[in-house]
Protein backbone atom coordinates (compact mmCIF):
# COMPACT_ATOMS: atom_id res chain seq x y z
CA UNK A 1 0.00 0.00 0.00
CA UNK A 2 1.61 3.30 -1.06
CA UNK A 3 2.18 5.91 2.13
CA UNK A 4 -0.04 8.53 2.44
CA UNK A 5 1.84 12.11 2.30
CA UNK A 6 2.08 13.85 5.07
CA UNK A 7 0.01 17.09 5.20
CA UNK A 8 2.54 20.27 5.45
CA UNK A 9 0.81 21.28 9.17
CA UNK A 10 1.62 17.52 10.03
CA UNK A 11 5.56 17.83 8.85
CA UNK A 12 5.64 20.92 11.16
CA UNK A 13 4.18 19.26 13.87
CA UNK A 14 6.62 16.49 13.57
CA UNK A 15 9.47 18.92 13.10
CA UNK A 16 8.52 21.08 15.95
CA UNK A 17 8.17 17.62 18.21
CA UNK A 18 11.91 16.95 16.91
CA UNK A 19 13.72 20.13 17.43
CA UNK A 20 12.49 21.62 20.56
CA UNK A 21 14.06 18.67 22.77
CA UNK A 22 16.85 18.77 20.24
CA UNK A 23 17.93 22.20 21.23
CA UNK A 24 16.28 22.50 25.04
CA UNK A 25 18.81 20.14 25.76
CA UNK A 26 22.12 21.63 24.09
CA UNK A 27 25.11 21.19 26.27
CA UNK A 28 25.87 24.75 27.67
CA UNK A 29 23.02 27.01 26.60
CA UNK A 30 19.31 26.12 26.43
CA UNK A 31 17.94 27.15 22.87
CA UNK A 32 14.75 27.33 20.93
CA UNK A 33 14.55 27.87 17.32
CA UNK A 34 13.75 31.38 16.18
CA UNK A 35 11.41 30.29 13.76
CA UNK A 36 8.72 28.15 16.07
CA UNK A 37 8.38 31.79 17.02
CA UNK A 38 6.22 32.65 13.78
CA UNK A 39 3.56 30.65 13.83
CA UNK A 40 -0.40 32.34 13.32
CA UNK A 41 -0.51 34.07 16.88
CA UNK A 42 3.41 34.52 17.24
CA UNK A 43 3.23 36.15 13.49
CA UNK A 44 0.14 38.66 14.73
CA UNK A 45 2.58 39.71 17.91
CA UNK A 46 5.47 40.35 15.21
CA UNK A 47 2.91 42.60 13.67
CA UNK A 48 2.42 44.31 16.79
CA UNK A 49 6.00 44.52 17.41
CA UNK A 50 6.31 46.52 13.98
CA UNK A 51 4.17 49.34 14.58
CA UNK A 52 5.57 49.85 18.67
CA UNK A 53 6.92 53.44 18.77
CA UNK A 54 10.24 51.67 19.91
CA UNK A 55 10.96 49.59 17.20
CA UNK A 56 11.93 51.61 14.10
CA UNK A 57 13.02 49.06 11.60
CA UNK A 58 10.09 48.21 9.84
CA UNK A 59 9.42 51.72 9.49
CA UNK A 60 12.62 52.80 7.92
CA UNK A 61 12.71 49.21 5.73
CA UNK A 62 8.78 50.52 4.78
CA UNK A 63 10.30 54.68 4.25
CA UNK A 64 12.82 53.09 2.09
CA UNK A 65 10.55 51.50 -0.32
CA UNK A 66 8.74 54.08 -0.70
CA UNK A 67 11.10 56.69 -1.60
CA UNK A 68 13.69 54.45 -3.57
CA UNK A 69 11.15 51.61 -5.33
CA UNK A 70 11.31 53.60 -8.71
CA UNK A 71 15.44 54.37 -7.95
CA UNK A 72 15.30 50.01 -7.13
CA UNK A 73 13.44 48.89 -10.07
CA UNK A 74 15.21 51.41 -12.29
CA UNK A 75 18.41 48.93 -11.55
CA UNK A 76 17.11 45.67 -12.44
CA UNK A 77 16.80 43.61 -15.65
CA UNK A 78 13.56 43.18 -17.58
CA UNK A 79 11.68 41.57 -17.43
CA UNK A 80 11.70 40.35 -14.15
CA UNK A 81 9.73 38.47 -11.78
CA UNK A 82 9.39 38.64 -7.99
CA UNK A 83 10.05 35.84 -5.67
CA UNK A 84 9.33 37.24 -1.80
CA UNK A 85 10.92 35.39 1.24
CA UNK A 86 9.11 35.47 4.50
CA UNK A 87 6.39 38.15 2.86
CA UNK A 88 4.53 38.77 6.65
CA UNK A 89 1.66 41.36 5.52
CA UNK A 90 2.93 42.67 2.15
CA UNK A 91 2.37 46.39 2.79
CA UNK A 92 5.96 47.04 1.91
CA UNK A 93 6.36 45.05 -0.94
CA UNK A 94 3.29 47.12 -2.29
CA UNK A 95 5.86 49.69 -3.49
CA UNK A 96 8.32 47.75 -5.27
CA UNK A 97 4.93 46.11 -7.12
CA UNK A 98 3.62 49.17 -8.32
CA UNK A 99 6.76 50.50 -9.42
CA UNK A 100 7.38 47.23 -11.54
CA UNK A 101 3.87 47.49 -12.20
CA UNK A 102 4.28 50.61 -14.92
CA UNK A 103 6.94 48.98 -16.72
CA UNK A 104 5.53 45.35 -17.17
CA UNK A 105 3.12 42.47 -16.23
CA UNK A 106 4.95 41.27 -13.30
CA UNK A 107 4.14 37.85 -11.57
CA UNK A 108 5.08 37.33 -7.21
CA UNK A 109 5.84 34.59 -5.51
CA UNK A 110 5.79 35.25 -1.91
CA UNK A 111 6.93 32.33 -0.11
CA UNK A 112 6.31 31.70 3.07
CA UNK A 113 5.15 28.90 5.95
CA UNK A 114 2.04 30.39 7.43
CA UNK A 115 -0.88 29.89 5.19
CA UNK A 116 -2.39 32.44 7.19
CA UNK A 117 -0.17 35.16 6.12
CA UNK A 118 -0.30 34.38 2.40
CA UNK A 119 -4.22 34.91 2.75
CA UNK A 120 -3.80 38.40 4.37
CA UNK A 121 -0.92 38.55 1.46
CA UNK A 122 -3.24 38.09 -1.31
CA UNK A 123 -5.70 40.59 0.34
CA UNK A 124 -3.37 42.99 0.78
CA UNK A 125 -1.68 43.32 -3.18
CA UNK A 126 -4.61 41.30 -5.02
CA UNK A 127 -5.86 44.59 -6.41
CA UNK A 128 -2.58 46.24 -7.87
CA UNK A 129 -3.10 46.60 -11.84
CA UNK A 130 -0.47 43.81 -14.27
CA UNK A 131 0.48 41.85 -10.93
CA UNK A 132 -0.50 38.11 -10.51
CA UNK A 133 -0.06 36.60 -7.23
CA UNK A 134 0.95 32.74 -6.88
CA UNK A 135 1.71 32.16 -2.95
CA UNK A 136 4.20 28.98 -2.45
CA UNK A 137 3.24 27.54 1.42
CA UNK A 138 6.78 26.43 1.52
CA UNK A 139 10.02 27.01 3.97
CA UNK A 140 12.49 29.66 1.97
CA UNK A 141 14.83 28.00 -0.34
CA UNK A 142 12.51 25.26 -1.40
CA UNK A 143 10.20 27.91 -2.24
CA UNK A 144 13.07 29.66 -4.19
CA UNK A 145 13.81 26.41 -5.86
CA UNK A 146 10.33 25.97 -6.99
CA UNK A 147 10.27 29.47 -8.87
CA UNK A 148 13.19 29.41 -10.32
CA UNK A 149 12.24 25.77 -11.95
CA UNK A 150 8.97 27.36 -13.49
CA UNK A 151 10.23 30.49 -14.67
CA UNK A 152 10.33 31.12 -18.03
CA UNK A 153 13.38 31.46 -20.28
CA UNK A 154 13.30 35.58 -20.26
CA UNK A 155 12.52 36.04 -17.18
CA UNK A 156 15.25 37.32 -14.62
CA UNK A 157 14.30 36.99 -10.63
CA UNK A 158 13.93 39.73 -7.97
CA UNK A 159 14.59 38.15 -4.83
CA UNK A 160 12.49 40.48 -1.70
CA UNK A 161 14.63 39.43 1.72
CA UNK A 162 13.55 42.37 3.64
CA UNK A 163 12.95 43.23 7.33
CA UNK A 164 16.49 42.35 8.49
CA UNK A 165 15.66 38.22 8.47
CA UNK A 166 19.09 37.61 7.57
CA UNK A 167 20.19 39.29 11.03
CA UNK A 168 18.22 36.14 12.61
CA UNK A 169 20.63 33.76 11.40
CA UNK A 170 24.17 33.43 13.11
CA UNK A 171 26.55 35.81 10.51
CA UNK A 172 28.23 32.10 8.69
CA UNK A 173 24.69 30.71 8.56
CA UNK A 174 23.62 33.83 6.81
CA UNK A 175 26.69 33.75 4.51
CA UNK A 176 25.98 29.84 3.75
CA UNK A 177 22.27 30.83 3.12
CA UNK A 178 22.82 33.65 0.40
CA UNK A 179 25.25 31.11 -1.04
CA UNK A 180 22.62 28.46 -1.12
CA UNK A 181 20.29 31.15 -2.60
CA UNK A 182 22.65 31.79 -5.44
CA UNK A 183 23.09 28.66 -6.16
CA UNK A 184 19.00 28.59 -7.33
CA UNK A 185 19.47 32.15 -9.03
CA UNK A 186 21.12 32.45 -12.21
CA UNK A 187 23.65 35.59 -13.37
CA UNK A 188 22.30 38.93 -13.50
CA UNK A 189 19.03 38.10 -10.73
CA UNK A 190 19.13 40.09 -8.24
CA UNK A 191 18.26 39.94 -4.53
CA UNK A 192 17.25 42.82 -2.06
CA UNK A 193 18.47 42.41 0.88
CA UNK A 194 17.28 44.74 4.31
CA UNK A 195 20.27 44.76 6.84
CA UNK A 196 19.67 46.94 10.21
CA UNK A 197 22.37 48.77 11.01
CA UNK A 198 24.73 49.04 14.33
CA UNK A 199 23.28 51.98 16.42
CA UNK A 200 23.68 54.04 19.58
CA UNK A 201 23.64 51.40 22.50
CA UNK A 202 20.61 53.58 23.77
CA UNK A 203 18.13 52.89 20.53
CA UNK A 204 19.72 49.21 20.35
CA UNK A 205 18.60 48.87 23.81
CA UNK A 206 15.60 50.94 23.81
CA UNK A 207 14.17 48.71 20.54
CA UNK A 208 14.24 45.12 22.32
CA UNK A 209 12.39 46.23 24.93
CA UNK A 210 8.89 48.13 25.58
CA UNK A 211 6.69 49.60 28.39
CA UNK A 212 3.58 47.26 27.00
CA UNK A 213 5.49 44.15 27.31
CA UNK A 214 4.28 42.80 23.24
CA UNK A 215 7.95 41.74 23.18
CA UNK A 216 8.00 40.06 26.41
CA UNK A 217 4.18 37.86 25.09
CA UNK A 218 6.17 37.45 21.72
CA UNK A 219 8.75 35.72 23.22
CA UNK A 220 6.75 33.85 26.08
CA UNK A 221 4.56 33.07 23.52
CA UNK A 222 7.21 29.96 22.40
CA UNK A 223 6.79 28.81 26.05
CA UNK A 224 2.75 28.61 25.68
CA UNK A 225 2.81 27.22 21.73
CA UNK A 226 4.99 23.96 23.10
CA UNK A 227 2.47 23.86 25.45
CA UNK A 228 -0.18 23.80 23.54
CA UNK A 229 1.19 21.75 20.73
CA UNK A 230 3.24 18.96 22.38
CA UNK A 231 1.43 18.61 25.91
CA UNK A 232 4.40 20.59 27.98
CA UNK A 233 3.63 21.73 31.07
CA UNK A 234 5.50 25.28 31.23
CA UNK A 235 4.05 27.87 33.84
CA UNK A 236 4.60 31.03 32.34
CA UNK A 237 4.69 32.76 35.40
CA UNK A 238 7.60 31.20 36.18
CA UNK A 239 9.61 32.75 33.07
CA UNK A 240 10.63 36.13 32.38
CA UNK A 241 11.60 37.59 28.45
CA UNK A 242 14.95 39.25 28.32
CA UNK A 243 16.99 41.22 25.97
CA UNK A 244 20.40 41.28 26.30
CA UNK A 245 22.81 43.46 23.28
CA UNK A 246 25.99 40.96 22.56
CA UNK A 247 28.78 43.84 22.33
CA UNK A 248 31.25 41.36 20.62
CA UNK A 249 28.99 39.41 18.22
CA UNK A 250 26.96 42.77 17.68
CA UNK A 251 23.70 41.22 17.84
CA UNK A 252 20.59 41.74 20.69
CA UNK A 253 19.78 38.48 22.10
CA UNK A 254 16.32 37.38 23.23
CA UNK A 255 15.93 34.93 26.21
CA UNK A 256 13.65 33.30 28.22
CA UNK A 257 15.24 33.52 32.18
CA UNK A 258 13.96 30.74 34.61
CA UNK A 259 13.22 32.77 38.09
CA UNK A 260 13.43 29.51 39.88
CA UNK A 261 14.63 26.17 40.03
CA UNK A 262 11.75 24.31 38.34
CA UNK A 263 10.89 20.40 36.19
CA UNK A 264 9.45 20.94 33.07
CA UNK A 265 8.00 18.08 31.04
CA UNK A 266 7.25 17.93 27.26
CA UNK A 267 5.41 14.93 26.84
CA UNK A 268 5.24 14.55 22.93
CA UNK A 269 8.99 15.07 23.19
CA UNK A 270 9.28 12.36 26.18
CA UNK A 271 11.46 15.17 27.83
CA UNK A 272 11.85 16.16 31.31
CA UNK A 273 13.77 19.11 31.72
CA UNK A 274 15.14 20.77 34.84
CA UNK A 275 16.06 24.20 34.71
CA UNK A 276 18.47 26.13 37.19
CA UNK A 277 17.03 29.24 38.42
CA UNK A 278 18.65 32.21 36.98
CA UNK A 279 19.00 29.67 33.53
CA UNK A 280 17.59 31.01 30.11
CA UNK A 281 16.95 29.08 26.84
CA UNK A 282 17.87 31.51 23.95
CA UNK A 283 14.87 31.92 21.47
CA UNK A 284 16.44 34.70 18.83
CA UNK A 285 19.39 36.69 17.62
CA UNK A 286 18.94 39.89 15.63
CA UNK A 287 22.22 40.45 14.04
CA UNK A 288 23.04 44.15 13.34
CA UNK A 289 25.61 45.31 10.35
CA UNK A 290 27.75 48.15 9.44
CA UNK A 291 26.57 49.73 5.98
CA UNK A 292 30.45 48.94 4.67
CA UNK A 293 30.64 45.17 5.44
CA UNK A 294 27.45 44.31 2.96
CA UNK A 295 29.74 44.53 -0.11
CA UNK A 296 31.82 41.69 1.44
CA UNK A 297 28.93 39.81 2.36
CA UNK A 298 28.20 39.99 -1.57
CA UNK A 299 31.51 39.18 -2.43
CA UNK A 300 31.49 36.50 -0.24
CA UNK A 301 28.23 34.88 -1.19
CA UNK A 302 28.06 35.11 -4.89
CA UNK A 303 26.72 38.40 -5.35
CA UNK A 304 28.25 41.97 -6.41
CA UNK A 305 26.44 44.91 -4.04
CA UNK A 306 24.85 46.96 -7.08
CA UNK A 307 23.40 49.70 -4.38
CA UNK A 308 22.54 50.81 -0.88
CA UNK A 309 20.28 52.75 0.37
CA UNK A 310 20.48 53.61 4.02
CA UNK A 311 17.61 55.75 6.07
CA UNK A 312 18.66 58.80 8.11
CA UNK A 313 15.96 58.16 10.61
CA UNK A 314 16.54 54.73 11.68
CA UNK A 315 20.05 53.36 10.71
CA UNK A 316 19.24 50.83 7.90
CA UNK A 317 19.99 49.76 4.69
CA UNK A 318 18.40 48.27 1.46
CA UNK A 319 20.86 47.12 -0.43
CA UNK A 320 20.68 45.35 -4.16
CA UNK A 321 22.81 42.63 -4.60
CA UNK A 322 23.36 41.10 -8.18
CA UNK A 323 24.25 37.11 -8.95
CA UNK A 324 27.33 37.16 -10.59
C1 LIG B 1 12.02 39.36 12.03
N1 LIG B 1 13.18 39.97 12.66
C2 LIG B 1 13.96 40.75 11.71
C3 LIG B 1 12.88 40.72 13.90
C4 LIG B 1 14.18 41.30 14.52
O1 LIG B 1 14.17 42.47 14.90
O2 LIG B 1 15.17 40.57 14.57
C5 LIG B 1 12.22 39.81 14.89
C6 LIG B 1 12.04 40.38 16.25
N2 LIG B 1 12.41 39.80 17.35
C7 LIG B 1 12.11 40.58 18.38
N3 LIG B 1 11.58 41.68 17.92
C8 LIG B 1 11.50 41.58 16.60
Amino acid sequence: MATPALSLSHRHVSAFAADVPDSLTKSGQRELPSKYLYHELGSALFETICVLPEYGLTRADSRLLEKYAGEIVGRLPSPIQVAELGSGSGKKTRWILEALSRRQKTYYYPIEISPSALAALAKELGQIDLVSIVGYERPYLEGLRAVAEGRGEQDNLLVLFLGSTIGNFDRDKGDAFLQEMRAILQPGDALLLGTDLEKSLELQLLAPEDPAGVKAAFNMNLLARINRELGADFDLSCFRHQARWNRVERRIEMHLRSLQRQTVHVPAASLRLMLNEDETIWTESSHKYQAEEIAGMAARTGFRCEGQWIDNEWPFAQNLLIAG
